[in-house]
């Protein structure tokens, strides 16, 4: 893998501003999705991890920006439908779109569109994937959807024009977030959408956030911790509005924006409703952060805590999902392989390869059919209903998962 590259941003990526302060501060972490093998461990780096907000418009950002060509590169360790709670929330999300939006002929344009995840649901339509990471959209292509291997940008959206005609619906989902130059994604939806078009997009939401303290979703492919009032300010730069926006569940609370070209959909009273909410909850004022690392620092203590005690007395502790925020988590609190004995996961890509930073062993959950581990951290506690109802057999074999968010407890 070629080394890491970084640069240092000194100004807000919404609105160009110098106003900013640091709120997190999470060390130094290696790519988390940049899973590896033993001979690999050698070249692996790390980067800051620090968060800061923006005095001016409130965004909430990382400054430091690891080469998107080596976070999202060929060998790209997530496959969104890995996660079967995920694939029936994209099976619903398809079916949003063709109720509101969509009719016969017409063009679905998703950027970042992974392992076909969601267009596979709207194959009756013109649907197009643009996806970076060539192993990922090798996936997509066997389920018979046609994906570009690239980033999105304004050109891009000319040479789509040229070949598929303007789309109706342009999605972008758990991508946006992602995205340094995000004046020029916009430039190219407003290029590719059709007047009369729909741009959505869903991000994991500040609000959430810090109402649940998930500091472990900060990683370097998340640059933008996004709330309502920051992106109103950037879509209005390009004459565009925000008309609805939705929460939604996924990822431990996101929000669906529904954006067009200005004046094409009247503004669903949920903007304001979220724009309250955010003021109500103080996410548009500096001091609400004030105690958010105190708080993470708690639960990385509470955390280290339960594992350590449960290692001195010779009791096994390991891992359950090893989602790229449960590299963040586990690099925070500096477990290695002598707390976590493995970490079980149904992605095929990762199992057989260690944990970045961490270097634990991810296997496949089978080994709980034979194995009835003390502890098990529930790294993805985000589909925690879903895996405790899944995993109901080890539990009762007497077996204990630790959810560490959004606070310390063993159920
Ligand atoms: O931005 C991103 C976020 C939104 O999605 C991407 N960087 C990658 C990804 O982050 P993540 O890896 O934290 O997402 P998930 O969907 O929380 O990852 C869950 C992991 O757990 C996957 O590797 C699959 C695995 N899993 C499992 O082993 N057993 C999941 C389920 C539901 C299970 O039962």
């Amino acid at each position: 893998m070629e080394h890491m590259s970084v640069i240092h941003k000194t100004t807000c990526r919404i609105c160009k501003g110098p106003d900013l302060v640091k709120i997190l501060a999470l060390g130094d972490h290696p790519p988390v999705d940049n899973f590896l093998s033993e001979k690999d461990i050698a070249r692996e780096k790390r980067y800051p991890l620090d968060v800061f907000f923006c005095r001016a418009c409130n965004l909430v950002q990382l400054l430091d920006v690891v080469s998107p060509e080596e976070l999202f590169h060929g060998d790209y360790a997530y496959f969104s439908s890995a996660s079967e709670p995920l694939v029936r929330h994209f099976e619903q999300y398809a079916s949003d779109l063709r109720q509101r939006f969509l009719s016969d002929g017409d063009l679905v344009v998703d950027i970042g569109s992974n392992d076909g995840v969601l267009l596979q649901f709207l194959k009756d339509y013109q649907v197009l994937g643009i996806e970076p990471s060539e192993n990922v959209a090798r996936a997509a292509r066997e389920k018979g959807i046609e994906t570009l291997v690239a980033f999105f940008n304004s050109s891009l959206a000319d040479t789509i024009i040229a070949s598929h005609g303007k789309a109706k619906v342009i999605t972008a989902n758990n991508v946006f977030a992602h995205i340094d130059d995000i004046d020029e994604i916009i430039r190219g939806v407003r290029i590719l959408l059709a007047d009369d078009g729909v741009y959505a997009f869903e991000a994991h939401y500040l609000l959430d956030l810090i109402q649940k303290k998930e500091f472990d979703t900060v990683y370097h492919e998340h640059l933008c911790y996004y709330s309502v009032k920051p992106l109103i300010e950037l879509f209005r730069r390009f004459e565009m509005d925000i008309f609805d926006v939705e929460r939604q569940e996924t990822h431990g609370g996101s929000i669906r924006v529904y954006a067009g070209k200005k004046g094409a959909h009247s503004i669903e009273p949920s903007v304001q409703t979220l724009l309250q909410l955010e003021k109500d909850a103080g996410l548009h004022d500096e001091q609400t952060f004030a105690g958010f690392q105190k708080e993470v620092e708690s639960i990385r203590a509470k955390l280290l805590e339960v594992v350590r005690e449960a290692r001195t007395e010779g009791k096994k502790v390991i891992g359950y999902g090893a989602p790229a925020k449960g590299n963040t988590l586990l690099n925070y609190c500096g477990f290695t392989a002598d707390d976590i004995a493995y970490i079980t996961d149904t992605t095929p890509h990762k199992i057989g390869l260690l944990t970045p930073g961490s270097h634990i062993p991810v296997v496949s959950p089978d080994i709980l059919k034979t194995e009835t581990p003390t502890l098990i951290l529930l790294l993805a506690w985000n589909y925690k209903d879903y895996i405790l109802e899944k995993e109901a057999d080890v539990r009762k074999r007497g077996a204990r998962f630790i959810i560490p968010i959004p606070r310390v407890e063993i159920v």
